[in-house]
């Protein structure tokens, strides 16, 4: 059985919380990260410490294991006591068990609801799914409050700016308005998009992204932050020199990538 306190994804999560922190996407106590455990190593009961209410419950998740960042919790002081700023709850109807964690009276993320509707969105596209995170990646952010909202706009120039971003995320971004966090409403707008995406921005907020692996979610996030940055550094030039479309589909074709539909267009 798991021993939790031990665990490589406890390991995992310490390194890629410190890792955000270091590249300055949550100050504070800002962001959020949900791992889906492996359900075998659960079968033996363990004792439920305490319960959290939730106002839904969706049916691919009832009995699944979660280990989830707490609300208030920093990420760079993660690593310095797990038992205390992480916990591992079992999704039961409109509840989470809890097995394990948030000590001292700690409790899951505030996000709780846009972490497990896009867990079960993400379920039904990638069956190796496992992890969602939440940071607050500057640059993207920045190009959120002055770049056109279209999914295909902001995609295309991120694109346009590094050609990596095609190459890791050809599906593009999901862009979703600012709208409240920490509430069902925007949970249920995420999960929407996540159903198309990987990475989901909340304009003048931050962004969600799914993955196999917190190093797969973060890696995409990088990617894109990479190319948001490179964008705001040459927005304002006149004579800025970005990937072309005709470029983009020669690269789509050198590594056999499939676009949407017109994505790839002049
Ligand atoms: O966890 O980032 O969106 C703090 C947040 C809420
Ligand atoms: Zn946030």
């Amino acid at each position: 059985m798991l021993n939790i306190q031990d665990s490589h994804y406890i390991t995992e999560l310490c390194k890629g919380a410190e890792l955000m922190s270091r590249y300055g996407w949550s100050e504070r106590n800002a962001g959020n990260i949900s791992v889906l455990l492996p359900e075998a190593e659960f079968e033996t009961p363990r004792e439920i410490l305490r319960k959290f209410q939730l106002p839904f419950s969706p049916p691919e998740l009832l009995g699944r294991v979660i280990l989830v960042t707490g609300t208030g919790k920093y990420f760079r002081n993660i690593a310095q006591n797990p038992a205390e700023n992480l916990g591992v709850l079992r999704v039961g109807k409109g509840e989470l068990e809890l097995l394990w964690g948030h000590e001292n009276g700690g409790a899951p993320t505030s996000e709780i609801s846009s972490h497990l509707r896009s867990h079960a969105a993400r379920l039904r596209a990638d069956p190796l799914h496992s992890v969602v995170c939440h940071t607050h990646p500057t640059a993207l952010i920045a190009m959120s409050a002055v770049h056109d909202l279209s999914e295909r706009e902001f995609s295309r120039t991120l694109w346009s700016s590094a050609g990596e971003c095609l190459m890791f995320l050809p599906e593009g971004l999901g862009v979703l308005p600012w709208l409240p966090c920490g509430c069902d409403e925007i949970g249920l707008a995420t999960a929407e998009k996540m159903k198309n995406y990987r990475l989901v921005i909340w304009a003048n907020h931050g962004i969600f992204a799914a993955g196999k692996s917190l190093d797969d979610a973060l890696g995409l996030i990088e990617i894109a932050e990479k190319a948001a940055d490179i964008y705001l550094k040459i927005a304002n030039f006149p004579d800025k020199r970005l990937i072309t479309a005709a470029q983009l589909r020669q690269l789509a074709e050198t590594c056999k990538i499939t676009v949407k539909e017109g994505w790839l267009n002049d």
